[in-house]
C-alpha cells in the first residue's frame, strides 16, 4: 500500500466540517448527524473493548427479527445508537436489525432516517474477533409537516445520503461516504478523538482472495459452484490458487477487503434462499462504500444499490470487492442461467 500524503492530525469533527460543504450545503445536519454517530462509536468502543470485565459478554435471552440470539452488546450498542441519533433532533426515523417495526421519532420533524446495525457480527464478542457497527442515511422523500412512513425509509441504496461503519478490531476504526470517496478514521483512546487515517480509499482491482462460507456450498447457485471451483485450479498465470479469507463478521471481512482487495460472497443457500445479509442496513450501505472505492457490488442479477426495497428487513444476495474479481465471477454467472 502506497503512503500517501494524510494530515493525521485532523479529527473526524475537523474533516467533516470541511468537506460540510460539498454535501450538505449550509445546513450541517448530515454532519451533525455523522458527528453524534461518531459519539455513539467512542461510547460501544469503550464497552466492547472491556466487555470481558463488564459482564456485557454473553446472551441477552431474546432472538431478534431474524430469529438469532440477542447479546449483551448487542442490546448496549442498540441503545447507544438509538440514544444518539433521537437526542440529534435531525433523524424523523430510524430502523435497527434489533427492531422488529421501524421507531419513529415523533418529536423530530428531521429530515433523516437512518438504518443500523448496531453490532454486526456479534457472535464473535465472546472470543474476542473483530464486530462492527453499520449505519445508512438517507433524506427523508415526504415533507417535515408530515410523520415519516415506511414509504420514506423504503428507497434504493443508490438514494442514500451517507453510509459508514466502525470496526472495533485492535483498533476503533470509522469509515465512512457520503458520495465523494471513502474517508477512515481512527480512534485514538488518549484523546477520544477519532483521527484522519486516509481521505481517499481506493479498493485494489484485483486481488487473489476470497471471502465466503464454504460450508454452504450445496445450496449454492452453479454459477457460484463452478467460480469457487476455476478459483481452486492451480494456474500460476492467472494467480490460482486463490487464498480464502473469512472472519464471519462482513464488517471485518469486508473492510480487509477495502483496502487489500478480493471477493466477498454471500450467496443464496438452502437455509437462506433469498441470502442471509438485509439490503438495507448491511448490503446496501458497504455495497455503497465498495462502490465509492472504485469496487463493485452486485446481488447477482444487477447492482445491489439499484435495488427497490419492499420491507425494512429483507435480505440479499451479496457478491462485492474488487471490481476484476466481482466481473470473473459475474462471468460465471451470467454463463449459468
Ligand atoms: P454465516 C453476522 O451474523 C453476519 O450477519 C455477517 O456479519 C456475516 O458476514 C454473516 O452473518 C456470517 O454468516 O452464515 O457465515 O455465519
Amino acid at each position: 500500500m502506497t503512503q500517501k500524503n494524510v494530515n493525521h492530525m485532523l479529527t473526524l469533527e475537523e474533516f467533516i466540517i470541511r468537506s460540510q460543504n460539498r454535501f450538505d450545503g449550509a445546513t450541517g445536519e448530515l454532519s451533525q448527524l455523522l458527528r453524534d454517530i461518531g459519539l455513539a462509536a467512542k461510547i460501544v468502543s469503550r464497552e466492547v473493548n472491556k466487555a470481558g470485565i463488564t459482564n456485557l459478554l454473553g446472551q441477552y435471552g431474546s432472538q431478534n427479527v431474524h430469529g438469532e440470539s440477542v447479546k449483551k452488546l448487542d442490546v448496549f450498542a442498540d441503545d447507544q445508537i438509538k440514544s444518539a441519533l433521537a437526542r440529534s433532533g435531525i433523524v424523523s426515523m430510524m430502523i435497527s436489525e434489533e427492531s422488529n417495526e421501524l421507531i419513529r421519532l415523533e418529536s423530530s420533524s428531521g429530515n433523516y432516517i437512518v438504518f443500523f446495525d448496531p453490532l454486526d457480527g456479534s457472535s464473535n464478542i465472546d472470543v474476542n474477533v473483530s464486530v462492527g457497527t453499520i449505519f445508512s442515511i438517507y433524506r427523508r422523500k415526504s415533507s417535515r409537516d408530515v410523520p415519516a412512513e415506511e414509504s420514506d425509509a423504503l428507497q434504493p441504496g443508490d438514494k442514500q445520503s451517507a453510509a459508514g461503519y466502525v470496526l472495533y478490531g485492535s483498533s476503533t476504526m470509522l469509515v465512512y461516504t457520503t458520495g465523494m470517496g471513502v474517508s477512515s478514521f481512527t480512534l485514538d483512546p488518549s484523546i477520544g478523538e477519532f483521527m484522519l487515517s486516509d481521505d481517499d480509499i481506493r479498493i485494489p482491482d484485483f486481488t487473489p482472495q476470497y471471502s465466503i462460507n464454504e460450508g454452504y456450498s450445496s445450496g449454492w447457485p452453479g454459477g457460484v459452484r463452478d467460480y469457487i471451483a476455476y478459483i481452486k485450479q492451480v494456474d500460476p498465470e492467472t494467480e490460482r490458487p486463490y487464498s480464502l479469507r473469512y472472519i464471519g463478521s462482513m464488517v471485518s471481512d469486508l473492510h480487509r477487503i477495502l483496502l487489500l482487495g478480493g471477493i466477498f460472497l454471500y450467496p443464496p443457500n438452502v437455509s437462506n434462499p433469498h441470502g442471509k445479509l438485509r439490503l438495507m442496513y448491511e448490503c446496501n450501505p458497504m455495497g455503497y462504500i465498495i462502490e465509492q472505492a472504485g469496487g463493485l457490488a452486485f446481488d447477482g442479477s444487477g447492482r445491489i444499490l439499484e435495488i427497490n426495497p419492499q420491507s425494512i428487513h429483507q435480505t440479499a444476495p451479496v457478491y462485492m470487492g474488487s471490481r476484476s474479481n466481482v466481473e470473473k465471477l459475474m462471468e460465471f454467472l451470467s454463463r449459468s442461467k
